[in-house]
């Protein structure tokens, strides 16, 4: 037997010198009369990452990975994939090539293709329909979703889950199969397909894919497997894979891979441990701490949750249970799940409760003057070494953190709304903000499942800096002439699934008029100002709570109220500004344009560390369009 382990670290990528030793070794083993079949595995936890993607955009060597999946399938003597890890893409493939799979408990196995704007480019698309069947394989491959072991040998894509020795197993299959003539996935029929199941699937994949290309491409391959052979359809495959490689989105959404691996490489944290956190405080448990909470306890970590009384306390404990129902009510969780969970959450009204929590995450009201008192009280309640970080979104966390008698071991965790379920954390490195503080908080925000991306300490941290920009201009935009039915029509045809007026009916006018209000003494008069926002307040056009603000919300659905185009027109005739037609290309440039410059100077005061930071704050946290790449890729900065 001939067992064969992919060694490319970090995570066995099909890489030039792998595809051509595994295309080697099934050629050895087809020469080699004492070899009866072949074992593939890998080193580590993962089986084959997926194709090298590296490597794209670059001269490919020989063979390609198609080929090698088409030699291996090819072998007389049985091959068997041992899936010892994560069998992703052209890793999947190549056990799709082999002729019997096995995986190990812990192995991951999908197609996520679509997630770098392709298709899978090495016969998933028709191999696995033809194991999965039709929907089920559609499904994985349109929105990139990975299964386990056990779901992937309850759709018939492995042959079994190992129990023991994963390679024993696969070595006594391939002892089992030897001699017999191999089954092989590219000559099996695909099952007949359940049109509707096909259709309602599809339905619910492009409402989600939004103006993306690959996830529409891996349906219509997918889907005529069933209607043809599977050369024809090879070809087709290979084809698709190669022109959506090459396209403006595949390469927006390779930056977001690569920029998601180097937001957590951060200046000044080389070798630096994270300080061990396993039980977590939360102060202020309505939305964002309820949210915040709830991201702790799926991530097993123990939680204290203080409100200022005991009626509030209880409600924060209803509010985190409410969101545990509809987690179990989904399927997301099931009942055993929920208690666990429950078990590990204390609420109280009492600061003292919170003495022995690693770290405390404060989420009350944004004012200043409130959450610095706390901070003083918090600093005389926990532990000397407990980590104090604040969830504020515009306030100054070196103000709190001068609050207490313990700065460095301050930082900031802005979370994003809904916290349990928005990826994005930014991690706020404050003035006296120790090393292995800023990494703990990292480290916490990725246990919680997150994507945490550091910050800088400026007003608005990266993400509201950039919004805030986004929002003047648009702005600006009115008063040159355009409408803001007009600007959202540019922006959600650009990919964003709301216009920003509809973003700021929907997250409320009253934050951002009082911040107005607060700066408005120190406001540069030389500046352009536009007070179109302020007379919608004024006139008690607060947004979508409200029924009204850009726009009149009968029924709830967001409606042109006249009212608004004629408040608009009176500013502009207010600063005698003659309005003209603006086209949607220079209203998403000058938007597009507008974070870029800002991102610019969040890049000159160090508060971003790298531009693809800023990409992923705006993609992760303000609904950017990741076929775009974010707006300084798209702008051309990265
Ligand atoms: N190619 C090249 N480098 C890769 C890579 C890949 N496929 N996957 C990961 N890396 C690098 C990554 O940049 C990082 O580098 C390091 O490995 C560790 O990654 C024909 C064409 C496998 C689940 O989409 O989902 O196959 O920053 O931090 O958390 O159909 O990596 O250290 O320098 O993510 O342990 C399809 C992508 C490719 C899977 C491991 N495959 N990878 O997670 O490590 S397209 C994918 C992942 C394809 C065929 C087509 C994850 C992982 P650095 P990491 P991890």
């Amino acid at each position: 037997m001939l067992v064969v382990t992919v060694d490319n670290p970090p995570v066995n990528a099909a890489s030039a010198d792998m595809r051509q030793g595994l295309f080697a070794a099934i050629d050895h083993a087809a020469t080699a009369d004492e070899i009866i079949g072949v074992v593939i595995t890998g080193a580590g936890k993962t089986f084959v990452g997926g194709a090298d993607i590296r490597e794209f955009g670059k001269p490919m060597a020989e063979p390609l990975l198609p080929q090698l999946v088409n030699h291996i399938e090819a072998s007389e003597k049985p091959v068997v994939a041992a899936i010892n890890g994560a069998a992703l893409g052209g890793g999947l493939e190549i056990a799709l090539g082999c002729h019997h799979r096995i995986a190990a408990p812990v192995a991951k196995l999908g197609l996520p293709e679509v997630k770098l704007g392709i298709v899978p480019g090495a016969g998933g698309t028709q191999r696995l329909p033809r194991l999965a069947g039709v929907v089920a394989a559609a499904e994985m491959a349109a929105t990139g979703r990975m299964v386990g072991a056990e779901e992937a040998r309850a759709l018939g894509i492995v042959d079994a889950v190992a129990d023991g020795d994963l390679v024993a197993s696969a070595v006594a299959a391939a002892r089992d199969l030897a001699g017999r003539p191999p089954r092989r996935t590219g000559g099996l029929p695909v099952p007949a397909v359940d049109g509707e199941a096909f259709d309602r699937m599809a339905t619910k994949v492009l409402t989600c894919a939004r103006g993306q290309d690959a996830p529409g491409e891996a349906l219509r391959l997918i889907r005529s497997a069933a209607d043809r052979g599977l050369a024809e359809g090879l070809v087709d495959e290979r084809a698709t894979f190669i022109r959506l490689r090459d396209s403006e989105q595949a390469k927006a959404l390779r930056h977001v891979f690569f920029a998601e691996r180097a937001a957590a490489k951060v200046d000044g944290l080389e070798g630096i441990e994270p300080l061990w956190v396993a039980h977590i405080g939360i102060v202020g448990l309505g939305l964002m701490g309820s949210g915040i909470a709830i991201a702790a306890l799926d991530a097993g970590y123990a939680v204290t949750g203080v409100e200022t009384t005991a009626e509030a306390a209880a409600k924060g404990r209803e509010r985190i249970a409410g969101l545990l129902d509809r987690n179990v009510a989904s399927g997301r969780l099931d009942a055993a799940g929920r208690e666990k969970r429950l078990a590990r959450l204390t609420v109280s009204d009492r600061m003292e409760d919170l003495a022995e929590v690693d770290l405390v995450i404060e989420a009350v009201f944004d004012d200043l003057k409130v959450k610095t008192e706390l901070f003083k009280r918090l600093d005389a309640s926990v532990r000397p070494d407990a980590i104090l970080a604040t969830n504020t979104s515009y306030l100054d966390p070196d103000v709190l953190a001068a609050a207490t008698l313990r700065p460095e071991r301050v930082v900031g965790l802005h979370f994003f709304s809904p916290a349990n379920i928005m990826r994005l954390v930014e991690v706020v490195r404050c003035a006296k903000t120790a090393p292995d503080v800023l990494a703990t908080g990292l480290a916490v925000a990725k246990r919680l499942g997150k994507l945490p991306v550091v910050s800088g300490v400026t007003e608005g941290f990266i993400g509201n800096s950039i919004f805030s920009a986004y929002r003047r201009e648009a702005e600006f935009l009115l008063e040159d002439g355009a409408l803001p039915q007009e600007i959202d029509a540019a922006m959600e045809s650009y990919g964003f699934a709301m216009g920003p007026f509809a973003v700021f009916d929907l997250t409320g006018l009253e934050i951002a008029w009082a911040r107005r209000k607060r700066q408005a003494a120190t406001r540069d008069p030389n500046e352009r100002y536009v007070e179109i926002a302020d007379r919608l307040c004024e006139a008690g056009r607060f947004g979508q709570k409200a029924g009204r603000g850009w726009y009149a919300y009968p029924d709830g659905k967001r409606t042109v109220d006249r009212e608004v185009t004629a408040l608009i027109e009176a500013a502009r005739a207010k600063k005698a500004i003659v309005p003209r037609p603006i086209e949607a290309d220079e209203i998403v440039s000058r938007l597009l344009g507008a974070m870029a410059a800002e991102g610019d100077r969040l890049l000159a005061n160090r508060i971003a560390q790298r531009a693809s930071d800023i990409d992923l704050v705006m993609i992760n946290g303000y609904g950017f369009p990741a076929h775009k790449g974010g707006p300084m890729f798209a702008a051309g900065r990265t």
